[in-house]
């Protein structure tokens, strides 16, 4: 009966103590897994470093970030990524709209063929009315979106000849992503398009079981896709892929508002730093990652705007379809941000 009073007594200066200190000891866990799909050395990888360094330095260690490349913690199973951060299997991401399209239909917006032109266009989405949009549906789905980032214009490179019309890419075998989307697009333009993993891929491309496949010139350059005969080239500029920066919810419940707000900055901050560092050397004013790919013998076909304008008739009937399932309201959004960019 004493030792019971005992124990009981020890229990209550045991909470007691757990209530005195700040709330970090209490929950906090001692790693928090980030997971990306690509290595630290792409623009994307070190938008992940940067966003980890920024929190552990200003939360003083209080949160510590790990940074899981290849899409490890889903076993390189880059579609499933967004439902092991829901379901808490990965705490935080910076996550491609395109792989987290098969659960969130509105993010293959990105993914509607020729529909953003230029860097303004995309900002004007990411940034403007779309991108609140998106992020209200995001929030609904047990994960607190907090700040933009970009993979990049996707480009077209393949191992069999210059790309300059859809009849040049008629039957070819190309990899694509995984959102039936782009499997739709690359159909109508006459190619014979298969969906795998990044990780299955660059093996795919390497052996020659595919021809091509489509991604930005970074993710290009990076994975030095021209050392496996991906030697033809075509910049046609069709989609591009933002990045977002997420926290499970339930991690983000655990937190103090202090960190909250420190997290929630490192990642604009950590955003906008990769943005500038994703779109170096691919530019009108500085072409220098275009001139380091051309140097291993690459050609590059720089599509005029009527020959990207064939390319946009081809996938009208694609768009269409895809319009109606991301939601009409949405798309004319788009459209009307772009308009006015
Ligand atoms: O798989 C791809 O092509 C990549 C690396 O660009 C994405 O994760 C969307």
């Amino acid at each position: 009966m004493r030792f019971k009073r005992l124990l009981g007594a020890t229990a209550f200066a045991v909470s007691a103590l757990v209530t005195a200190l700040p709330a970090q000891a209490a929950d906090y866990k001692s790693e928090y897994k980030l997971s990306i799909v690509v290595g630290t050395n792409f623009p994307w990888g070190q938008g992940a470093v940067i966003w980890s360094d920024l929190v552990r330095e200003r939360t003083n260690g209080r949160i510590n970030i790990k940074v899981y490349p290849g899409t490890s913690l889903v076993q390189g199973d880059q579609t499933r990524e967004f439902t092991a951060i829901r379901q808490g299997v990965i705490d935080m991401a910076i996550g491609s709209t395109i792989n987290w399209s098969p659960q969130i239909k509105e993010l293959n917006i990105f993914s509607l063929p020729f529909l953003m032109p230029d860097y303004p266009a995309i900002d004007a989405l990411t940034q403007g009315k779309v991108g609140t949009q998106l992020f209200d549906i995001l929030s609904k789905k047990g994960v607190v979106p907090l700040a933009w980032g970009e993979n990049g214009y996707r480009q077209l490179s393949n191992s069999v000849r210059p790309v300059k019309t859809p009849e040049d890419i008629k039957g070819m075998k190309l990899r694509v992503v995984g959102s039936p989307l782009y499997i739709d697009t690359f159909t109508a333009l006459g190619a014979n398009p298969t969906q795998m993993s990044w990780a299955d891929a660059q093996p795919a491309l390497a052996s020659g079981a595919v021809d091509g496949q489509e991604n930005p010139l970074s993710i290009y350059a990076g994975a030095k896709l021209y050392d496996v005969g991906q030697k033809y080239l075509s910049l046609w500029n069709y989609v591009a892929d933002p990045l977002v920066f997420v926290v499970n919810k339930d991690v983000w419940e655990s937190w103090t508002p202090e960190d909250k707000k420190i997290v929630r900055e490192a990642a604009v901050e950590a955003g906008q730093r990769e943005l500038v560092i994703a779109r170096k050397g691919v530019t009108n004013t500085d072409d220098s990652l275009l001139k380091e790919i051309e140097s291993h013998g690459v050609t590059v076909t720089v599509l005029s705007p009527e020959q990207i304008g064939v390319f946009a008739k081809a996938t009208q009937p694609v768009f269409d379809k895809w319009a109606k399932q991301i939601g009409a309201d949405l798309v004319k959004q788009a459209q009307a941000d772009i308009a006015k960019r």
